[in-house]
């Protein structure tokens, strides 16, 4: 694989920009080696800056859902655009993105449009403590909800890909209030719920894990969860950031017939720019300024670009088979199951819909104690002999691969064709 470009490109960029990235999850310590720059990408497929073509399966960690440069997404941009960038007033595709969301998500009457999923759980960590009187949250070990002081404890993605248990410059003051429990495990949440009875204003959960991989929650801990919750005055927030529109239109929380108290989102309903969203019953949003004394506020909050992007992606969205893109990532986790077997590779494929990911181990994985036995040398190894074979995958054992849900069924051939392979460059 020919990747001159990119290595100039990649020691250029270290001098001027942190380790050469503008997010560490973009850069390759992990895994080893230099990392790839991007030139262009268009429906399933992405190029680096040395012409090599592979079939993306990071999705810019998720937005991508319909793939590169939907033509009616970008018409939608390209309006919008035509227009102007940015007002600081109220815009009908903001009307129009809220109203969509209500359709999607039964269990909310209002939305407040931000612009990250940081910044949406930010603002669902103060509108917790606001309408409870509460001070304490409780976040699970592996989980990731961006990088606010408050949740960027025992957290997944890069923290864990780069080995650092806990921020440098985060205050202890900070944390104080930050209770960690297990993934999969009622017992550790209950735990601090006797503990501090009328202390806790919100736990915080992604429904899916994906920052450490994916992993499922267990029905009766997502049930434990909401019960918890409600016989203890406690609002759950469930962070649908990377679950949100991935498995039906809707959230995840709907698969699972468990409602939020709040729900977070970003990645699809920008559909590639930035947007985040946090929403709840009317009684909890109208505690919001202006209607309400907890205050948030942002110039380019519900940016119309950002929302024309994300509403042509939703309505496109509307029209697509979720069923069948059940099916994709099924057949995607059979072909790796299949492939590192015949290489006698001992792997755990975990899926979720359209997020799927690989662990090297033989213990099956439920939590990050476990989605930490996972061979982190064999994963730089499959790292590298996937994009030799032409797929593009986060370089990361613990971010999920978001497969697009626009694929093709000559295409889902031709990624189990370059699994195979890679798993043959591996012997
Ligand atoms: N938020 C993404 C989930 N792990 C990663 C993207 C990033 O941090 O750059």
């Amino acid at each position: 694989m020919k990747n001159t470009r990119s290595k100039e490109l990649f020691e250029r960029a270290q001098k001027s920009l942190v380790g050469g990235v503008n997010s560490p999850v973009r850069a390759f310590n992990s895994v080893g080696g230099d990392p790839l720059f991007i030139d262009r990408a268009e429906g399933i497929h992405i190029f680096d800056v040395d012409g090599n073509e592979y079939i993306d399966l990071v999705g810019s960690y998720g937005p991508m859902i319909l793939g590169h440069a939907h033509p009616k997404v970008k018409q939608a941009v390209k309006e919008a655009v035509d227009k102007s960038f940015t007002y600081g007033a109220t815009t009908l595709a903001e009307v129009e993105m809220g109203e969509m969301i209500q359709e999607a998500f039964p269990q909310i009457d209002k939305v407040r449009f931000v612009n990250s999923g940081t910044e949406a759980v930010i603002s669902a960590i103060r509108l917790a403590r606001a309408a409870t009187d509460k001070k304490k949250i409780i976040k699970f070990a592996g989980c990731y909800h961006g990088h606010s002081d408050a949740l960027l404890v025992a957290a997944g993605s890069g923290l864990a890909t780069l080995g650092i248990p806990s921020s440098k410059g985060v205050p202890e003051e900070a944390v104080n209030n930050t209770l960690i429990s297990n993934y999969n495990d009622l017992e550790s949440v209950q735990k601090w719920v006797d503990m501090y009875p009328n202390e806790i204003a919100g736990i915080f959960i992604e429904p899916v894990a994906g920052n450490m991989g994916v992993i499922e929650p267990e029905m009766d801990f997502m049930k434990g969860l909401r019960k918890l919750c409600d016989d203890n005055g406690i609002l759950l927030v469930i962070d649908e950031v990377m679950t949100g529109f991935r498995k039906k239109f809707g959230g995840a929380q709907d698969h699972f017939g468990i409602a939020a108290d709040i729900t977070c989102m970003g990645k699809v309903i920008g559909g590639g720019m930035p947007v985040g969203a946090y929403a709840a019953k009317a009684e909890l949003m109208d505690q919001v300024a202006p209607l309400g004394g907890m205050y948030q506020a942002g110039t380019l909050s519900g940016s119309p670009i950002s929302m024309a992007c994300g509403l042509a992606t939703l309505k496109e969205l509307k029209n697509q088979d979720y069923d069948r893109a059940d099916q994709l990532g099924k057949r995607v986790k059979a072909k790796l199951e299949a492939a590192a077997d015949k290489a006698g590779i001992k792997v755990q494929v975990n899926q979720f819909g359209l997020m799927v990911n690989p662990f090297f181990t033989e213990t099956p994985v439920r939590d990050f104690e476990t989605a930490q036995t996972s061979d982190q040398a064999m994963f730089s190894k499959f790292f590298w002999a996937v994009a030799e074979a032409g797929l593009y995958i986060p370089p990361s054992q613990f971010e999920a691969w978001f497969l697009p849900i626009v694929l093709t069924d000559e295409e889902v051939e031709e990624i189990e064709r370059r699994i195979e392979k890679a798993f043959e460059l591996m012997k």
